[in-house]
């Protein structure tokens, strides 16, 4: 998979996405990270990407011309191209499963105020991490593309799981235990220590509802 970003502050990108499974799976070719600095699409000596909006108010807006300019220069056919806003839809387990079928994602990070409307006909998609507004959407891009890489075919080795975690069945996830059997006075459930698989899963099964029923009763519908 390719998946490129459109943001003011590349910076931000090197860090998070250097570590752990993403750098994994970017060294093993499964993902192809490039993140691009949007300025690199303006004209201009002071490199303009934000004006005063019409009708006045407070803050600037994102200009058209460098994202459509850049848009048109990354995207073809393949690319599902996706606006970063506290306007988009909630990004979710499903939403990253579906993510995660595609060959090339192109993420447009907003600043400033927001994007100005016009933007919005390039983009196949608008997702929201969150009822809250962030400085610029760097962030959530950093969390689409975080769990979209969890899910690409291979980058979980077969240790790992994405069938029995969190929202996998639209459940939390179960209480999860290791050694020691007790600490500080607090034992591991005995029947995960029985050995009887069948009773275990039947367990974890009930444990994941409870759990779901008591802290996001709204996810059993
Ligand atoms: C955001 C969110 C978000 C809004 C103004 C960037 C900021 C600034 N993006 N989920 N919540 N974006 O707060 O995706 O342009």
């Amino acid at each position: 998979m390719k998946i490129e970003v459109l943001t003011l502050f590349p910076e931000m990108f090197a860090g998070p996405l250097d570590v752990s499974m993403v750098a994994r799976a970017r060294k093993s070719g499964l993902l192809d990270l490039q993140i691009r600095n949007l300025r690199d699409w303006t004209h201009d000596r002071h490199k303009t990407v934000d004006d005063r909006p019409f009708g006045g108010g407070p803050g600037m807006v994102l200009k058209p011309e460098p994202i459509f300019e850049a848009v048109e220069a990354l995207a073809d056919n393949q690319t599902h191209v996706l606006m970063m806003s506290p306007a988009g839809r909630s990004f979710t387990q499903a939403v990253a499963r579906e993510l995660s079928t595609k060959q090339h994602l192109l993420l447009l990070c907003g600043s400033y105020e927001g994007f100005d409307e016009r933007i919005r006909t390039l983009v196949h998609d608008e997702l929201s991490i969150g009822d809250y507004v962030l400085t610029n959407g760097g962030l959530p891009a950093m969390v689409v593309i975080d769990t979209v890489t969890r899910l690409i075919p291979g980058v979980l080795g077969d240790d790992e799981s994405a069938q029995d975690e969190s929202f996998s069945h639209g459940l939390l996830e179960y209480p999860q235990y290791t050694r020691p059997a007790e600490f500080r006075g607090m034992k591991v459930p005995e029947i995960l220590m029985s050995g009887n698989h069948a009773e275990i899963e039947r367990w974890r099964r009930e444990q994941a509802r409870l759990r779901t029923q008591e802290r996001r009763p709204d996810l059993l519908g």
